[in-house]
């Protein structure tokens, strides 16, 4: 026992354990915790009961350095009650107040069972039990009351799920945390166990939802053997309530059927997709759907034969629809011929088609008009499609704010978008959504993200798609707990990090409603030079727009009215000079250099101020953390150390060589006060950096 406990706080903190640790808690307390949760009464017969089972074990035996007495039926004197009206007879009188709480709600509730303390821990289901335990365990690990405990939760979103753009050869587009997770070599045999650690961290932010391959989509992924491997994965992850999704190529029926066409009018077509949903649900009973990426960035499609998107979604849905199975089609479309404004381009392509889908078909959209900016108002799809249900799509991965390297919390910028009015002071982007998808930053990486905080952000995803009401600083807060240490003086300063931390790269990258101004295909580092090439929308003086008088995209009625696609009073706002929010002002505005802000300087002047004060937001992330050097354990204090190291090399590069080029643009000098950059522009613009992680190749 006392070389376990040894080595327990010897072991070497990687990371791999995430927001689980279940790391012993400070004596007094675990003692409190031992003695309230001693005997525990979990059922046992189901694939999801054995988990939430061993999961509380392992919890219990971890936090409070004791295990728990298991038992399957009622114990003389239970302390903790784990189940539902079927499993359990002491929680069968709480049926009718637990089916208020939907199919994946539970409800933990401090109560006295024949004159004795008991916990429960209840619910409809036993995926809503498996919540609980997990919601249990973070209460436990945060140090929280036990006292008069009682909480109800449902998810407000039914589809809560990540997006691997993992390709079939291990490859991950837009990934920084190492080759993908899936073996599809070794897979269907081998089942590594990180398979279940990863359905384990899912299930306990409530993820509930996987699409296993890269929206760029290979058709092999539908082959036999292919869906033979998935079904594998399946099996792995339906104990913990997590479905299955592939993405697909919308010309698989040529590529893998032989068929001549993909014409979503060819009876041959919708055939072929019928019988491969048939045999994808023979394999995988409760799969659950296709993401498509049609007609986008070279992507086969509907519009390939005269088609409309509706068209393509519906002939996958009806294959679908017998099954229970959802088609998520990607709002993420632009056209061949470069249009006027690229972030006009979804809006202007299906909000006509609002009520022409198959019920079972949802629109994915991602956040912002263009592609997951640093900032970018709210996508205008959201309240504009009422009758078709909406998926937002975030980037849990960092593809534009540092990739893995950089610490950004992504929570604020989740929030921003969730909070933001569609229409009047009710209606919000929340209120729009039937679901959340997050563009996942896992891979074969240790700390399974890159780095020890970026976790943080495939935790806030999935908090945020449970409810997306809660508090973003407040979820940062118990990941840290979890992560590091309870104790406040650790907790504090890592939230005020983190909490600051994506206003800061919005600061070093593009302040001031800026976009699109990274360097050219892997989008490493600063380009805001980047010009001609194939497409005028890939380049970044087609967003910014700078010029000797003034920078930002006019996208007002003078300009190219992108604003016009938001409901009138947010329209009036957003383009209005006077009322626009200065975060956005560069995206709608085109503004004289001399402008004045709301600080009293020019526009040029506050430009150049912003990008130095998000180099000094590194800094300052830089002495908070040193601070915490005897309170974090070695071996992760060094790695962030050194990533932020990197981080203030690098948010240093963006400064000066965006502060370089705006100024050959501007011919202005710079604010007092203010360095020049230490090379000249053309040093800046000449950096390659052929082998970036992520980009695709
Ligand atoms: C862009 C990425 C590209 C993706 C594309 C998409 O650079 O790798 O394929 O989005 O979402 O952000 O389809």
């Amino acid at each position: 026992m006392a070389l376990l406990a040894c080595t327990g706080t010897v072991r070497a903190e990687d990371g791999y354990a995430l927001w689980m640790r279940y790391a012993p808690l400070e004596p007094a307390l675990a003692a409190d915790y031992h003695t309230r949760l001693a005997e525990v009464v979990a059922p046992d017969q189901t694939p999801i009961q054995h988990a939430a089972r061993e999961e509380l074990e392992r919890g219990l035996t971890g936090l409070t350095g004791s295990a728990p007495r298991m038992h399957v039926a009622p114990a003389i004197n239970p302390s903790l009650v784990i189940g539902t009206p079927q499993s359990s007879t002491l929680i069968a009188p709480l049926r009718q107040e637990l089916d208020a709480l939907g199919d994946e709600g539970y409800l933990l509730r401090q109560t006295r069972i024949d004159g004795r303390d008991v916990l429960l821990v209840a619910a409809p289901r036993d995926i809503g039990v498996l919540y609980g335990v997990f919601h249990l365990l973070r209460l436990l690990q945060t140090g929280a009351s036990l006292d008069a405990l009682e909480v109800r939760e449902s998810p407000r979103m039914r589809l809560r799920v990540l997006n691997h753009w993992d390709n079939l050869d291990g490859y991950v587009e837009r990934g920084y945390a190492g080759r993908s997770l899936w073996d599809w070599q070794t897979l269907p045999e081998w089942r590594n166990p990180r398979y279940t650690d990863y359905a384990r961290a899912n299930a306990s932010v409530g993820i509930n939802g996987t699409v296993l391959n890269n929206v760029n989509a290979n058709a092999q992924s539908l082959a036999p053997d292919y869906l033979a491997k998935a079904a594998t994965l399946a099996d792995t992850f339906r104990p913990y309530g997590i479905r299955v999704y592939l993405s697909v190529r919308f010309s698989a029926p040529i590529e893998l059927g032989g068929l001549k066409t993909a014409d979503p009018r060819d009876p041959e077509v919708q055939r072929w997709w019928q019988h491969k949903a048939d045999e994808i649900y023979a394999r995988i009973p409760d799969f659950g759907g296709f993401l498509v990426k049609a007609n986008s960035e070279g992507q086969p499609g509907p519009q390939d034969y005269g088609r409309s998107h509706a068209e393509g979604a519906n002939l996958l849905a009806d294959a679908l629809a017998p099954h229970g199975g959802v088609v998520m089609w990607r709002a993420f479309v632009y056209a061949h011929d470069v249009p006027a404004d690229r972030a006009t381009q979804a809006y202007t392509e299906f909000a006509g088609l609002d009520g022409a889908f198959r019920p079972n078909v949802i629109l994915q959209v991602k956040n912002g008009p263009i592609d997951f900016q640093p900032r970018e108002p709210f996508h205008p799809l959201f309240g504009a499609m009422p009758r078709t249900p909406l998926v937002m799509e975030v980037q849990i991965t960092k593809e534009y704010l540092g990739f893995a390297t950089h610490l950004v919390y992504l929570g604020p910028l989740y929030e921003e978008v969730l909070q933001s009015h569609t229409r009047g002071q009710s209606a919000t982007v929340a209120q729009a959504l039937t679901g959340m998808a997050g563009v996942a930053n896992i891979g074969m990486d240790r700390t399974w993200s890159g780095s020890h905080f970026d976790p943080a952000n495939w935790y806030a995803f999935g908090r945020l798609a449970w409810n997306p009401q809660q508090s973003v600083r407040a979820i940062a807060a118990d990941w840290a707990a979890m992560t590091f240490s309870p104790d406040p003086a650790v907790v504090q300063p890592i939230v005020g990090m983190m909490m600051g931390s994506r206003e800061a790269a919005v600061n070093y990258m593009t302040p001031l409603g800026l976009h699109h101004l990274m360097a050219r295909g892997h989008h490493y580092g600063p380009g805001p030079w980047v010009d001609g090439g194939p497409r005028a929308d890939w380049t970044s003086v087609y967003y910014h727009r700078a010029d000797r008088d003034g920078i930002g995209f006019d996208r007002t009625a003078r300009g190219s009215y992108a604003v016009g696609q938001y409901a009138p009073d947010v329209a009036a706002r957003y383009g209005d000079l006077a009322r626009v929010p200065e975060p956005l002002l560069l995206w709608f505005h085109h503004v004289p250099w001399e402008h004045r802000m709301a600080s009293g300087r020019s526009l040029w002047d506050e430009l150049v101020g912003r990008y130095s004060q998000g180099v000094r937001q590194v800094q300052d992330m830089q002495a908070t953390w040193a601070s915490l050097g005897g309170r974090v354990d070695p071996q992760r204090h060094a790695q962030v150390t050194a990533f932020l190291r990197i981080q203030l090399r690098e948010a240093q590069w963006w400064r000066d060589a965006s502060v370089a080029y705006f100024q050959s643009v501007s011919g202005r000098p710079l604010p007092a006060g203010e360095s020049a950059p230490p090379h000249p522009l053309g040093w800046y613009e000449r950096l390659q950096f052929p082998s970036a992680p992520g980009d695709g190749r």
